[in-house]
C-alpha cells in the first residue's frame, strides 16, 4: 500500500559551476518526481545528505508545476523565508528532513498551496534553508513563518527573513520582513 501525497513533488539539484562560465539554467537540473510518501522515503535514503553536498550546490524541492525559479509564473509575486546557519551544524540532515516533511506533508501551511517549495544553499561557510511562497501577503507568511521557526526548532535568538524574488537581484535589498 503507497500513501499518496496531496501534489506531486520534483526534486532539483543545482551542480557546482566548474568554471564561472555556465549559466544558472546550465547548472539546475530536475533529478526524480514522486506523489507518494513511500517514494519520498526511498529517495531521501539514496541521495546524499546535505552535509554532504559540495559547496555551491542546492536541492530545490517544488511542486512539480513549479521551477525553483524567480521567473517561473507562480513564483514570481512571491518570495522567500529563509534562515542561515553558519558553519556546518551537526543537526542540518535533520533539520532538512523536517523542512522537507512539513512541505510534502502540507503542515507548513494552513492556505493550500501558499508554499511553493523548499530550498537548500550550501555556500562558503554557511548554508541557507529557504522556504519559497506564492505571495508577498503578509499575514499569511507571517503565519507560514511561525510554523516554519517551530519546524526548524529555532530558538529566539534565530531569525528569519523574507525577502521578495523581485528584490533578489538587488544589491543590499532589505527584506520585507525578519521576526
Ligand atoms: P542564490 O542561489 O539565491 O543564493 O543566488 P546566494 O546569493 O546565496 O548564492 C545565487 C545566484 O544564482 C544569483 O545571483 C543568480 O545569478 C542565480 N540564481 C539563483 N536563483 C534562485 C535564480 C533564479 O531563480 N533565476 C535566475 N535566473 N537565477 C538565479
Amino acid at each position: 500500500v503507497k500513501h499518496p501525497l496531496n501534489s506531486k513533488w520534483t526534486l532539483w539539484y543545482t551542480k557546482p559551476p566548474v568554471d564561472n562560465n555556465e549559466s544558472w539554467a546550465e547548472l539546475l537540473k530536475p533529478v526524480v518526481s514522486f506523489n507518494t510518501v513511500e517514494e519520498f522515503w526511498g529517495i531521501f535514503h539514496a541521495i546524499p545528505k546535505v552535509n554532504e553536498l559540495p559547496s555551491r550546490s542546492d536541492y530545490h524541492l517544488f511542486r512539480d508545476d513549479i521551477k525553483p525559479e524567480w521567473e517561473d509564473s507562480k513564483n514570481a509575486q512571491g518570495g522567500k523565508w529563509y534562515c542561515q546557519f553558519k558553519g556546518r551544524r551537526e543537526d542540518l540532515n535533520e533539520l532538512w528532513i523536517r523542512a522537507l516533511l512539513s512541505v510534502i506533508g502540507e503542515t507548513i501551511e494552513k492556505d493550500e498551496n501558499e508554499v511553493n517549495g523548499v530550498v537548500f544553499n550550501v555556500r562558503k561557510g554557511i548554508v541557507k534553508i529557504g522556504l519559497w511562497t506564492k505571495s508577498c501577503d503578509e499575514e499569511k507568511l507571517r503565519a507560514i513563518g511561525e510554523t516554519f521557526k517551530r519546524v526548524l526548532k529555532l530558538g529566539d535568538e534565530d531569525k528569519i527573513e523574507f525577502l521578495r524574488h523581485k528584490d533578489s537581484e538587488i544589491r543590499g535589498a532589505k527584506p520585507m520582513i525578519i521576526m
